[in-house]
């Protein structure tokens, strides 16, 4: 118990042997339950964790999947078994010890104070992050953020990629867990959803870990491509579902107007180029045309994201309520209606 709230905590492990028991070693004992789910990994993984059952006994729970599902589809059935383990609050950690046992309790405060309904560790707060992190991994994981921000409507959220995680009851019963993508770009559609569902998310500042013996199997060029398409889809999802479905907002057509005119002047501009290249002729008052369709299309896009800014201005972190993670079914709140004590009913 933490905190008056029955914790778990979720480990995907594929191919863990090395780190997983170190992991285990060092769980807070403030933890009720430890999901390790492990992905039918081919080293001795399995092994490891059936000494650690013995030990552990009932404060350890391992699943496995008959083959590899993704490290998504591995969250989701533990998230599911620590629902079934009557839960208040389920944290994520990865099973090659590149989140740091201490930094546990910041993750959870958050959520077990009722300020949030999700918080994530951001591993950019530190200012390290960029001594620390290999450079590919940073850059990749700078344009996901950027993505991530404008696809799921927190912009206050930055290191979108960081597996290291905390969410309320509420929030895991509201989720469509079984629709979480199951592959590394999990934890940006889990923000895309929660948006959705109006979850007030923490950024929590945490400490990068590299270097520590961790195997990654992530290949971030390989997996850029999917997930920027998975949050494209996930924004217009977003877009509909929030400024069209449940609520409304004028701001989706400034984004569907402002990126059509900018596409549009785009286009325009880079044929008067090839044209200007070819012939040599260039038509003024085209240029002109292709100027304005950008500039005004821009106009409205950034307008759309100002918005879009303020419409979520709630979903940030609140003030505390004192309320356990059980008690506070906030997820559900539709907007208009003002928040209990401590958060800014919106205007
Ligand atoms: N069950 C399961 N776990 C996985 C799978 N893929 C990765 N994992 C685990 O998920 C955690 C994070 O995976 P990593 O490959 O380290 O990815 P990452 O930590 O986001 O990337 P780095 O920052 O480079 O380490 C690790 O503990 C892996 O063992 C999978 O398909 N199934
Ligand atoms: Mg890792």
């Amino acid at each position: 118990m933490y905190k008056g709230a029955r914790v778990a905590v979720v480990v995907p492990a594929y191919n863990e042997e090395a780190r997983i028991g170190d992991v285990l070693d060092t769980m807070p004992l403030f933890v009720d339950l430890v999901v390790v789910v492990d992905d039918s990994s081919d080293d001795s993984t399995a092994p490891v964790l059936a000494v650690y059952a013995e030990r552990l006994g009932t404060r350890l729970a391992v699943r496995r999947h008959a083959r590899r599902a993704g490290v998504g589809r591995a969250i989701a059935t533990g998230y599911q078994v620590a629902l079934q383990h009557d839960a208040d609050v389920v944290a994520v950690m990865a099973g090659d010890g590149q989140m740091a046992p201490t930094e546990l309790a910041t993750v959870l405060d958050p959520v077990v104070e009722g300020r949030a309904d999700y918080a994530k560790g951001n591993r950019l707060f530190t200012g390290e992050a960029w001594r620390r992190t290999p450079k590919v991994r940073y850059l990749g994981n700078a344009f996901l953020s950027l993505c991530t921000k404008i696809a799921s409507g927190y912009w206050h959220v930055a290191d979108s990629q960081s597996g290291f995680t905390a969410i309320s009851r509420a929030a895991l019963e509201a989720l469509d867990l079984d629709g979480l993508y199951p592959r590394y770009g999990y934890p940006n559609d889990m923000l895309v959803r929660l948006n959705v569902l109006g979850a007030r998310v923490a950024d929590v500042p945490v400490t990068p870990l590299y270097g520590i013996g961790e195997r990654s199997s992530m290949r971030i060029w390989r997996v850029i491509p999917p997930i920027t398409w998975l949050l494209l889809r996930g924004f217009l999802w977003r877009l509909g579902q929030r400024y069209v479905i449940r609520d409304f907002h004028p701001l989706v057509f400034f984004y569907l107007w402002g990126a059509l005119l900018f596409v549009a002047g785009f286009g325009l501009g880079a044929f008067e180029t090839y044209l200007k290249l070819t012939t040599g002729a260039i038509a003024v008052a085209t240029v002109v045309l292709a100027a304005l369709l950008v500039t005004s299309g821009l106009h409205l896009l950034l307008f759309a994201t100002w918005f879009d800014m303020e419409y979520n201005r709630s979903l940030r972190v609140g003030e505390p309520t004192g309320l356990t993670a059980r008690a506070r079914p906030a997820v559900l709140r539709p907007p208009d209606v003002p928040a209990a004590t401590g958060e800014r009913a919106r205007e």
